[in-house]
Parts: C-alpha cells; structure tokens; sequence
C-alpha cells in the first residue's frame, strides 16, 4: 500500500528493510538505541517490514499468559516509538506461516556445522543442558534467515550482536542461490555508529538484554517511570578514575557506556559530549545529564504507550493490516522457493 504511493512520487525503488525484535521481555533501552530508533528515523526513506518475533522467542521457555502480553506491549512500544502504520508494516511472526515454512525449507539446505559456530548458539549452549536445551536454539538463525530472504529485504538494520546472523542469512541466500537458481536477494547488515552496543548498567561488561530487564539496576526500559529511570542511572557502575571521557580501556567500561548514550541521544560528536563534561564535578554530574536526556528522549514513548495499550482491539487491528502486507509478500515467496526445490504445488506450477 505504502509501496506503490511512494513509486509514484519517486521512479527509483525505496530500498526494502525488514528486522526483527524479540517479545522476550520489557523493552529495553539497548533495543531502542540500536535498532527501533534507526528504524523510526529512517521509515520515511524505505520500505518497511519489522516484525515481532514470537517464534523465535519461544525456543527458551516462556510463560503462555506472558508471551501474550509481552507480544501487544511489544507492539504498542513500536508504534508509540514512532513506527507509523501507514509507513511502517508491523506484524507478528506467527500471524504469517510463510516463516516456519521457509524455515524448514532452508534447514535442508543449512550445513549444521553453521549453525553450531554461531557465537549466540556457543555462549547460550554453555550455560545450558543439552539434555534440556530445544532444538529451536540451534536452528534460531535459520527462521531468521528466512525471515529476511522471504521480503527480499536489502537491508537489515540490527544492533551489533546480531551482525553474525545476518551474515549467516547472507551464507545461505547464496548456497540456495548456487543449488537452485536466483531466488534470493543477498542482504546487507546495517549496524549503527553509535548504540549498536548498549552495555548492562549494573554489569558494563555483558550486553544490556531485554530478557534481564528485570534484574535490578540490568537495564533502563522504555516504560520505565521517570523516578525509576533516575535510580537506574544512579546506580549504574562506573569505576575510580574520576575522569569523564570516552574510552576503550575494560576498566573504564560503565562511564564509556552512559558517555555513549549520552551521544546517541543527543546527537552530538564525541568531541561535544566531552566538552559538555568538561567543568562537571564527577560521576554525580555525568550520571544527572544522562538520566535527564534519558528521560526527555522516553517519556513522550512511555504516554503513547499508555494510550496504546488502552485499547488492544485497535492494536490488533494494525497488526492485521501488518500481517496481510506481509502474506502478501511472503506467500508467493515461499511458492517460488517451493517450486525451485522441486516441490508440487497445490494448483499447479506457477
Ligand atoms: P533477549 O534478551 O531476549 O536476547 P535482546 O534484548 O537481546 O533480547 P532482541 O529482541 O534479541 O533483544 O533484539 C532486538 C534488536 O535490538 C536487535 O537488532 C538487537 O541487535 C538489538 N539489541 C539488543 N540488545 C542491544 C544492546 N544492548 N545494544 C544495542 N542493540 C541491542
Ligand atoms: N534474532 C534477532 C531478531 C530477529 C531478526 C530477524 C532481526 C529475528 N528475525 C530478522 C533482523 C531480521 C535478535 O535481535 N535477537
């Protein structure tokens, strides 16, 4: 819908996005920073799919009732981020079949040694028993690849830990290419300058995660009341230094972190943010400015969130019209993908 008016007024065809995000949790600012504000920012240039993940949050377990929830709200944070419907296609995952099924159509041609080097698959199999561990873990970048390959997608704007997987997506798009004929655009990662690694506030050496969003002092969360942010900040480790500048020393971690969400934010070089701390009388300071651009960045979120959630029925119908567009992409995809391998379709050939 959003795609045909925009060729009329541009002859040039808008680059197609599409990423993912996980209903695995509250929203976090990690999540905002480097991926849903790059999305908002730049919808009016693009043609948008953004899709809420679901399958891909159920290979570790989750709570029926609180998938659920955290499956609206989730939608409800990206509208009220700034994503708009007439631009943006949002929809979930499971809504769509054409997902599962190129997922099983492209594990067939995924050599599983991929899958196995996968720093994501590595550092979650460590903490896990195998004897306990789904299946769904291993496979998680495959549903991913498909994901992306059934929109044709160009580009894929994610946070930096996900860069593996969308060269992984990259690696299977050109082995089906190989076997089967062209069928798939080859994607690129697009990863920002600044956000791309937002660190846990109450442990600087491990990425902020939305699934430890509720660890105390983890992570700042887009519907986190003011006071709440505040405290977070406050808490945030930093070191003993007393020095209010970027750096890549490990020990200096926490102050380089809240010094980077300082940047992104504001917009500022690193030049300007460090002048900005130049006459700031220690970590008091620094942690005060960074609440207060945190705040002023989320609270017009945190009401439009409110107002969202106020009304499900109006939610779900977005995510329908959502859900259609992206059938209506996907499904003939997945046809194609079909017939190269050599499948019968229902009806015929194409
Ligand atoms: P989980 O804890 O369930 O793995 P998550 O917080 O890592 O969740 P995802 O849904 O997996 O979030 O990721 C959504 C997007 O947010 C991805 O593009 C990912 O790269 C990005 N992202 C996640 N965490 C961070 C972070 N700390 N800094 C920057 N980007 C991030
Ligand atoms: N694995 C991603 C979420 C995701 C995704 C996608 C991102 C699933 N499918 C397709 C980009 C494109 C993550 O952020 N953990």
């Amino acid at each position: 819908m959003n795609q045909s008016v925009a060729h009329e007024a541009n002859p040039m065809p808008r680059k197609r996005v599409l990423s993912g995000i996980q209903p695995s949790g509250d929203v976090q600012l990690g999540n905002y920073l480097g991926a849903i504000k790059g999305w908002v920012d730049r919808q009016d240039e693009k043609d948008n799919f953004f899709c809420i993940v679901d399958l891909h949050a159920i290979t570790v377990p989750q709570d029926p009732n609180e998938l659920r929830h955290q499956t609206r709200s989730l939608a409800a944070i990206l509208f009220a981020a700034g994503l708009d419907p007439s631009k943006s296609n949002v929809f979930i995952q499971s809504h769509v079949p054409p997902h599962a099924e190129a997922c099983w159509l492209l594990n067939c041609v995924t050599p599983i040694g991929w899958l196995e080097r996968m720093t994501q698959f590595k550092d979650k199999a460590r903490n896990e028993n195998r004897e306990r561990m789904s299946t769904g873990l291993l496979d998680y970048p495959v549903l991913m690849a498909g994901d992306i390959l059934l929109y044709s997608a160009d580009e894929v704007p994610v946070g930096e830990d996900q860069k593996q997987h969308v060269e992984l997506a990259r690696d299977i798009a050109e082995r089906f290419n190989r076997l089967f004929g062209d069928t798939f655009v080859v994607p690129e990662p697009i990863i920002p300058e600044a956000g791309a690694r937002v660190m846990g506030l109450d442990d600087p050496s491990r990425k902020m995660s939305k699934s430890f969003a509720d660890i105390r002092g983890h992570a700042v969360r887009l519907i986190d009341e003011p006071k709440e942010i505040e405290r977070t900040i406050n808490r945030a480790v930093t070191d003993s230094y007393n020095e209010i500048r970027f750096s890549d020393d490990p020990e200096r971690s926490g102050v380089n972190n809240l010094l980077g969400i300082y940047k992104v934010i504001t917009g500022k070089t690193t030049e300007e943010v460090e002048n900005d701390f130049a006459s700031a009388r220690g970590y008091g300071d620094l942690k005060r400015s960074v609440g207060e651009v945190i705040i002023s960045e989320l609270a017009p979120i945190r009401a439009r969130y409110v107002q969202l959630m106020d009304d499900i029925a109006e939610l779900d119908r977005l995510l329908s019209l959502g859900a259609a567009q992206a059938i209506a992409v996907s499904g003939p995809k997945v046809d194609e993908m079909k017939e190269r391998i050599g499948l019968v379709l229902q009806g015929g050939e194409l």
